[in-house]
């Protein structure tokens, strides 16, 4: 029984980044009663949050975009090749005025608990302001990156100085003019902060544990004739860009292996992608670079010498040479000036693999060698990635069920997008889909066509509950592993298996097998009655 108290709608969207805003317009177009909840006082999800210095997109802005309004397409004016948060966020504003879609969403609103109550087929939302609703559908729109972490450092209470996470940003400049600052990781949100921190600080300390690939953006303003003639293709581009793995379009998937080309060849094709810039571009080489260590060999010693060459320290250099994970099986960062900037006299980088980070202490950090005396410390220590958000709210059912506990061992999924147990309840890019090798905001527009229609279908066929079944539950998630195994992506410690969260099951969580196939499993499973999902009157 609902709650007397508690204001019932059709849908409840939890998040107002690309995801819940999108899904709000169709739902609400479907003429569904929505209410969204967001924790930000703005939309803009990731972007709303990662205001850091130096944020910027690393997939060009022509693409990372809405394509559902051919006029939004047409109006809006990308300044950059690769767009920096502030553009990124005025445009998800722009999307939520144009389309009147604020009225329908509260904001500073973090959702606590959700609970399905099998009885009335409905889900009880309660707010941690202790509200409470009460929707039929609930839509997780929570993003993957979004839930910030700060590893558990002794002492960081004590510290005196300022100190940030990168996904948590303050919305006010942070001024690190004349500070001593120490920065703490080097993934891809670090190696945008580096070089824009290193102008300002008086010296920036670098704390690296494992380094990374970055590839140079070679960003720049968009010219007007690249912008007009995108605009002019815009519906032939979307189309392709379903056809290929990482939903992007104008790099079409390579066709030769490494080794069917010389090292001649070889070397000037990664060169020319080099000097081209972009991850995507690099990663086309070859067709196997993700499938055979001795082709990605090939790829990763190519970066791993331009390194040497940019910067002038070889005992820098060679710090900041990957060595621990075949190139593209970590996200690639993509950076203007990274490498450049440790030539820089103010900048030091500090190895914390060999003497790791033991203390934070009033006055700056203490690794295992040595003491830092810092004003300011930068933590860019990335997110509990693709669970942390949704496994954060105490979600459960009437029949007994507990998403921790289900979850306890890794996630599963039916597509990336509906939990068996859990009925009614959609995940936009949740883990077991493509959603984070993908072109995001892409795969976001077909998860949520794809929900969308799911529940028209409901609506049209007198149905009031969609539940996935166990058994394909199970066979999805197998079938994401087994993929995931066919590549070389199980062999880093990143994120996408949980590595950097103590104590997380290692379970590789995004489905690899490219948006194209993915898109053709999911209209499968329309095609065939909904396959896999219980569809109750
Ligand atoms: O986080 P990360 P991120 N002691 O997890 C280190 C997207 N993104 O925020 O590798 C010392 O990658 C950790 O070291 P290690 C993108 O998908 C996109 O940078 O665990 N160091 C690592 O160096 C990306 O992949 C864009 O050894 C510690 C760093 O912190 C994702 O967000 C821009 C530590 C965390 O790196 C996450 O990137 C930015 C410890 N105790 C981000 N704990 C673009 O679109 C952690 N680290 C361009």
């Amino acid at each position: 029984m609902s709650d007397q108290h508690s204001r019932t709608f059709d849908a409840v969207v939890i998040g107002a980044g690309f995801a819940g805003l999108y899904a709000l317009y169709k739902l609400r177009k479907m003429g569904l009663s929505v209410k969204v909840f967001e924790a930000g006082n703005g939309v803009g999800g990731t972007w709303y949050w990662n205001r850091y210095p130096g944020a910027r997109c690393d997939v060009e802005s022509m693409e990372y975009s809405y394509s559902f309004d051919p006029e939004l397409e047409q109006e809006w004016i990308w300044p950059d090749k690769y767009s920096k948060q502030a553009d990124i966020l005025k445009y998800a504003n722009h999307v939520a005025e144009r389309f009147n879609l604020m009225k329908d969403i509260e904001f500073e609103t973090r959702i606590k608990s959700a609970f399905y109550e099998r009885e009335s087929n409905t889900w009880r939302i309660k707010t941690a302001k202790g509200r409470k609703v009460v929707a039929q559908f609930c839509v997780m729109a929570v993003g993957n990156l979004s839930t910030p972490r700060v590893p558990d450092f002794k002492g960081i209470d004590n510290f005196k100085g300022d100190w940030y996470h990168s996904g948590l940003w303050p919305k006010e400049e942070v001024n690190f003019s004349g500070k001593r600052v120490g920065i703490i990781g080097t993934g891809s949100t670090a190696i945008q902060i580096i070089p824009q921190v290193a102008k300002k600080a008086k010296h920036l300390h670098i704390f690296q544990r494992t380094a990374n690939y970055s590839l140079p953006a070679r960003n720049g303003p968009l010219a007007e004739e690249k912008r007009a003639i995108h605009k002019k293709k815009y519906r032939e581009l979307r189309k392709q860009a379903y056809s290929t793995p990482f939903g992007i379009a104008g790099y079409p998937p390579p066709e030769k292996g490494a080794f069917e080309a010389t090292p001649k060849e070889r070397e000037a094709k990664y060169h020319q992608k080099w000097d081209e810039g972009g991850t995507i571009s690099y990663l086309f080489s070859y067709n196997d670079l993700l499938l055979s260590e001795k082709s990605n060999e090939t790829a990763s010693d190519f970066v791993r010498e331009r390194i040497r060459e940019i910067v002038k320290d070889p005992e820098t250099a060679e710090l900041l040479c990957p060595n621990d994970h075949p190139i593209g099986t970590k996200r690639i960062c993509l950076d203007s000036g990274y490498y450049e900037t440790f030539n820089r006299y103010n900048v030091a980088l500090v190895d914390v693999r060999s003497a790791p980070i033991e203390e934070i202490t009033p006055f700056g950090l203490r690794t295992a060698r040595e003491e830092f005396e810092l004003d300011s410390i930068i933590f860019a220590t990335g997110f509990d990635a693709m669970t942390g958000a949704i496994l954060e709210m105490n979600i459960r059912t009437s029949d007994g069920l507990d998403m921790k506990d289900k979850w306890k061992d890794g996630p599963k999924t039916y597509l990336g997008i509906m939990i068996a147990g859990f009925p009614n309840m959609f995940v936009i890019t949740g883990p077991g889909s493509p959603g984070v090798k993908s072109q995001m905001i892409l795969s976001i527009e077909q998860h949520t066509d794809w929900i969308t229609g799911c529940i028209a279908n409901m609506l049209v066929n007198g149905i009031t509950r969609a539940e996935a079944e166990l058994e394909a539950e199970a066979k999805w998630t197998e079938h994401v592993n087994e993929v995931a195994n066919s590549t070389l992506y199980p062999q880093a410690n990143s994120w996408y298996v949980g590595a950097n969260i103590p104590g997380k099951p290692r379970i590789f969580m995004p489905y690899v097998g490219g948006v194209e196939a993915y898109k053709k499993i999911c209209d499968e499973v329309v095609a065939k009655g909904y396959e896999g999902i219980q569809l109750a009157p």
